[in-house]
């Protein structure tokens, strides 16, 4: 379908026609666009941009990227489809293994991810043939390699879900999360989860891995001093705050000129 670059929601409209694309390439599922739409609708409470406390979780997850010995990206249908050339930009920056790691799992689905991500500049993606599982987890999403995800010990998950992100983290990992919505369990669970749109967050997180990748004090420093209790109160607030801004200006009578 052609969008006319002129509608006022381009972006959006154009986000959505890259991931019916990639649903009939047979890489993303359908399920992968029910999930886009309730992200989509998180972002409009956020105001479709990056949040003050979106921004601090961003660099904060730089650090631990930046200061890991075994960092590990994940790869699904949905991330494939829109971020694949700025998930290879930020595993290089990192550097970071990828591994394609699927919920509604195919073999088929991970070679074509595989390709994808290999299209985009990405060398030696992990994916097919796992020889591991993550621990009490009964989803495929617990088959795992064992030079990828599960020997990692910061695992970037974008898009994820609860299970998973706390199978992860009952590992021991320390599990970046990805998740416009600041309720799901993937993000009540993760270490550091950053409520953001995916390919605003990996392009910021790219931005802080590149300034922090030189300066151990300062990773450090961030790494320290950051809360996840208080950043997640830090959205919710500024989600509180959008709408009574919101409401606020809808109510608010309007004068009457004096003539
Ligand atoms: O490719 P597969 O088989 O691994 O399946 C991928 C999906 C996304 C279908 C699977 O992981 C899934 O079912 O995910 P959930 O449990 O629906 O969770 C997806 C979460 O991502 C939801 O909380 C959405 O709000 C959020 N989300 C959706 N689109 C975006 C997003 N967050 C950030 N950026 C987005 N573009």
């Amino acid at each position: 379908m052609k969008i006319p670059k002129t509608h006022p929601r381009h972006t959006s409209l154009m986000t959505r026609e890259k991931l019916v694309k990639a649903w009939k390439a047979g890489v993303a599922v359908p399920e992968g666009l029910i999930a886009h739409g309730r992200g989509e609708a998180w972002d409009y409470l956020l105001g479709e941009e990056t949040s003050a406390p979106a921004l601090v979780a961003e660099k904060a997850a730089a650090a631990y990227l930046v200061s890991a010995k075994r960092p590990v990206i994940s790869v699904n249908g949905n991330v494939a489809a829109l971020a694949s050339k700025e998930i290879v930009r930020l595993a290089n920056a990192i550097p970071a293994t990828i591994e394609v790691n699927l919920f509604h799992r195919t073999e088929a689905r991970i070679n074509r991810i595989v390709r994808r991500l290999a299209k985009a500049g990405a060398r030696n993606v992990l994916g097919p043939r796992p020889g591991a599982r993550i621990p009490r987890l009964d989803s495929n999403r617990a088959l795992a390699h064992r030079d990828g995800i599960y020997r990692a010990d910061v695992v970037l998950v974008p898009l994820e879900d609860g299970d998973r992100t706390e199978a992860l983290v009952r590992m021991g990992k320390t599990v970046v999360a990805i998740d416009l919505n600041p309720l799901s369990r993937t993000s009540q669970m993760a270490t550091v989860p950053v409520v953001d749109e995916l390919t605003r967050a990996v392009l910021n997180i790219d931005k802080f891995v590149r300034e922090l990748r030189g300066n151990p004090e300062e990773t450090a420093r961030i790494i320290r001093t950051y809360s996840k209790a208080g950043n997640l109160g830090a959205v919710y607030s500024y989600i509180n705050w959008r709408l009574r801004n919101l409401a606020r200006k809808r109510t608010r009578p309007k004068r009457r000129r004096v003539t």
